[in-house]
Formats: structure tokens, C-alpha cells, sequence
């Protein structure tokens, strides 16, 4: 076996981000991903957000590498008996089409485990079961009710969506690992299951530490470790905490040289208590390693902002690189600010394959972000996406049309 999930097929029925998210990573795992798509139109990221025109978008590309794609016409009498010779064939269909829209194409549940109980139904949706499930879902509508956004931001500013795609990508992720457990656990029952990854659980999920957060509120009226004490007032939910830190090690942003014109020199600096003494000296404040305001982080908590602005006046003087480099000689934790210019350059992400350039006989080369996950018996390799309906008639000609039949499908638009 040179791949982990070799010899898993899976019926790609995903468009736009969370489920495309996920069927890409098991194609890079080695499942045979066929993607299944309208003719002529396909998914609609591939004509949305271009910069070539008439060329799949870098949105579809990103999306949608190492995948085989098909178009059916899943509405058409005769497009309808492909998909159920595909649904026999396949281990996996995956799906992320507004709630319902599987059991209006005919193809519910029990339809499904009819034609194939080994198959695994794995879907994303906005919600799960309750008041919204009918609801269509993108990934900003995700991070406002997962309480992403209620959670992040400023506290005189509004809530703040986050560039991270956590309702999309991170529903595809947890999408994913369920396929493989149900993929697991019918190695020992022989039958297939339901996965189903709510848009909002996930980004919940992600959230975990805001809800510690809400019980410790309601438990002790404040949080020390926020921006918000002393001085400031706690409501009954959890505030946005500007950049402070989500664990128990106070960290900020703080300027680094060059901030007034470049608006990424900062870095992200963390007082890490096991090395507050190397903080000290390295910023010039070796009083403070003793002095009884500040040599314990419980003495620390009611000053922090001021314990950062101290040590802004030192990371001022120095670029974002420097800091990295002089705090990393003292083990003490922190991150440059980068922008996607300085990662899309970065050699040594290059050579780990998290940055991958692809080739694409439409587009030419194109950056993209390889698999972040690295097995090291089942390495990835990064091949580019499929044009509309390339892999029709090699797909169906394993599945045992021949080209007439194939012609005939065609002629009547089932594919
Ligand atoms: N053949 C025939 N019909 C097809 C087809 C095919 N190959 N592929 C899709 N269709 C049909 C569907 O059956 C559906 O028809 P009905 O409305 O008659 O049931 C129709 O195309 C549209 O599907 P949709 O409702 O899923 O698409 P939309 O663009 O209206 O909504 C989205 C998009 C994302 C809001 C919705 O799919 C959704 O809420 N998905 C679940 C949550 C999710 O994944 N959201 C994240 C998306 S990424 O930001």
C-alpha cells in the first residue's frame, strides 16, 4: 500500500468550501475522489472570484486537487441509474447541499442503504437537528452563531469575523476524521453509518475555551487574565478579548520597527512564567524578577497591559525577525506577524510541501497549500484539479459503459 486510503472511493458530492475541504484531504490520503458536478455549470466556485477570465478560479483550484470530476445530472431519469451504479460502487458519498436537497434528488438515506449498506453518508450542514436545521449556511453565518465572532474583536469595537475559514475548512476537517472512524468502524460491523459535521459545532468546538470561559464569568463575576480587569466591567457573557491569550500564559500583539508604515511589523509576545526572569532581562527590567509586583504572574495579572507596554518600548526598537531571534535564544515564546506575502515566500514552508506550486493547463503555475497533515508511510503528492467533466467517460468506462452507451447518456444530457 503506497497511499493510507488506497482503494477507498468516494462519491464527491461537495461544492463551495467545507465539503470540497474535506474530500481533498482524503484524496491526498489516496482515496480515488470522483467529483460529481452539473454540466456545464459545475461548482459554482469555479466561475466565482476569477482572475483569468474563463479559467477555473484559484478558489476551485485550492479546493479541489487530486480529485477526478464527472458531471451528472442527478435530476435525469438516466443520470439517476449512473448514480446508482456509482452509490454501489462507492465506500463514501459525501455531501454539503442545503439541507434536504439529497432526499428531493431521491437519494435519502434509506434509498442510499438500499443500494449499498456498506456505504457511508457523510454530510456537512449549517446546523444540526433543532430550530435552524433547515437553514442554508455560509462560513461567516457559522462563525456568528458558533460564538467565534461574539468572542473576537476589540471591546468598544463589533464583533469580528475571522479570517481563518473555521466554519468551512474547520467543519471540513472534523468532516473528514469522522469519515475515516466510520470508515474504521466497518472494518468490524460490514456496515455503512451517517457522519454529519454542523457548520456551528465545529466552529463551537474550535471555540471550547470561550464556553470555559462563559462558566468561569458566571462563576467568579471576572477573568483576570482579560484585558477588562480591573479596571474595566465584565457583563454576563463572555467579552472580546482584543489579542489576549486564550490559555493561561498572558500574551499581546505588540509593535515592532517599522510599524508606522508596514502593517505587519508586530509580533505576538507571551509572558511565559517559567521564563519571566529571561524576559526581564532581555527588555532591561531586571528588577523586576524580584520585586514583589511583578515576580509572580498572580502579581502580574492587574498590570499586564502596562507589563506589555514596557516591553513594547523594547520590541519597538527592533524588527519583527529581530525579536524572534533574541527571545528564541531564551526559549521565550513568540510569533512574527506575517502576511501572506512573507508565507507564500517562505522557503522553509516550501520544503515541507505545506506550500506547493501546481501546474494547470489552463491557469500555469499556481500557489497553493499543500496537505497540513504528514503521514510518513503515505506522503503527499499535490496534482492539480480536474476541468469540468474531464473524467467522464474514464470514470463510467470503469464502471462498465461503453462508449456508445456513454454517447447515448450525453445525447440526452444525463451527464
Ligand atoms: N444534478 C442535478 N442537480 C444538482 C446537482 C447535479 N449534479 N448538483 C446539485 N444539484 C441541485 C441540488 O439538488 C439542489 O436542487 P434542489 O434545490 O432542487 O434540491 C440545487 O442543485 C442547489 O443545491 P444547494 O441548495 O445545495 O445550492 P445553493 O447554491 O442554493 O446553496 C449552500 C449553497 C452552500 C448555501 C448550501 O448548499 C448549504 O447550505 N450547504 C450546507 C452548508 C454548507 O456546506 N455551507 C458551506 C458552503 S461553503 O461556504
Amino acid at each position: 500500500m503506497s497511499k493510507a486510503l488506497e482503494g477507498v472511493r468516494i462519491l464527491d458530492f461537495t461544492h463551495v468550501q467545507s465539503g470540497p475541504t474535506c474530500t481533498q484531504l482524503l484524496a491526498w490520503f489516496g482515496a480515488d475522489v470522483i467529483k460529481v458536478e452539473r454540466a456545464g455549470e459545475g461548482d459554482a466556485t469555479r466561475a466565482q472570484l476569477r482572475d483569468i477570465p474563463g479559467v477555473d478560479s484559484l478558489y476551485f483550484t485550492m479546493l479541489n486537487h487530486n480529485k477526478r470530476s464527472i458531471t451528472l445530472n442527478a435530476k435525469h431519469p438516466a443520470g439517476k441509474e449512473v448514480l446508482e451504479t456509482l452509490i454501489r460502487d462507492c465506500d463514501v458519498l459525501v455531501e454539503n447541499f442545503a439541507p434536504g436537497a439529497l432526499d428531493r434528488m431521491g437519494f435519502g438515506w434509506e434509498r442510499i442503504q438500499e443500494l449499498n449498506p456498506r456505504m457511508i453518508v457523510a454530510s456537512v450542514k449549517g446546523f444540526g437537528p433543532g430550530p435552524y436545521e433547515h437553514c442554508k449556511v455560509y462560513e461567516n453565518v457559522a462563525q456568528c452563531t458558533g460564538g467565534a465572532a461574539s468572542t473576537t474583536g476589540f471591546e468598544d469595537g463589533p464583533p469580528v469575523v475571522t479570517g481563518a475559514q473555521i466554519g468551512d475548512s474547520g467543519s471540513g476537517l472534523h468532516l473528514a476524521l469522522g469519515i475515516v472512524t466510520a470508515l474504521y468502524q466497518r472494518q468490524v460491523t460490514g456496515r455503512g453509518q451517517r457522519v454529519l459535521t454542523a457548520m456551528q459545532d465545529a466552529v463551537l468546538n474550535l471555540c471550547r475555551v470561550k464556553l470555559r470561559d462563559q462558566q468561569r464569568l458566571e462563576r467568579n463575576g471576572v477573568m483576570e487574565e482579560y484585558p477588562q480587569y480591573p479596571e474595566g466591567t465584565f457583563g454576563d457573557a463572555v467579552p472580546r478579548a482584543g489579542n489576549a491569550s486564550g490559555g493561561g500564559q498572558p500574551g499581546w500583539i505588540l509593535k515592532c520597527k517599522g510599524w508606522e508604515d508596514d502593517p505587519n511589523a508586530y509580533i505576538y509576545f507571551i509572558t511565559q512564567a517559567a521564563v519571566w526572569p529571561a524576559i526581564c532581562k532581555v527588555i532591561g527590567r531586571e528588577e523586576w524578577i524580584t520585586d514583589p509586583d511583578y515576580a509572580t504572574p498572580r502579581a502580574r495579572l492587574p498590570r499586564l497591559m502596562q507589563v506589555f507596554a514596557t516591553i513594547e518600548e523594547w520590541t519597538r526598537e527592533h524588527t519583527k525577525f529581530e525579536v524572534m531571534d533574541i527571545l528564541n535564544q531564551y526559549d521565550i515564546p513568540c510569533g512574527p506577524i506575517l502576511s501572506m506575502k512573507e508565507i507564500a515566500e517562505e522557503p522553509s514552508l516550501r520544503a515541507t510541501g505545506t506550500i506547493v506550486e501546481v501546474d494547470h493547463p489552463e491557469r500555469g503555475p499556481y500557489l497553493t497549500v499543500g496537505n497540513p497533515i504528514k503521514l510518513s508511510d503515505s506522503p503527499t503528492e499535490v496534482r492539480r484539479s480536474p476541468l469540468l467533466g474531464e473524467h467522464t467517460e474514464e470514470v463510467l468506462g470503469q464502471l462498465g459503459y461503453s462508449s456508445e452507451q456513454i454517447a447515448a447518456l450525453r445525447s440526452v444530457h444525463a451527464i
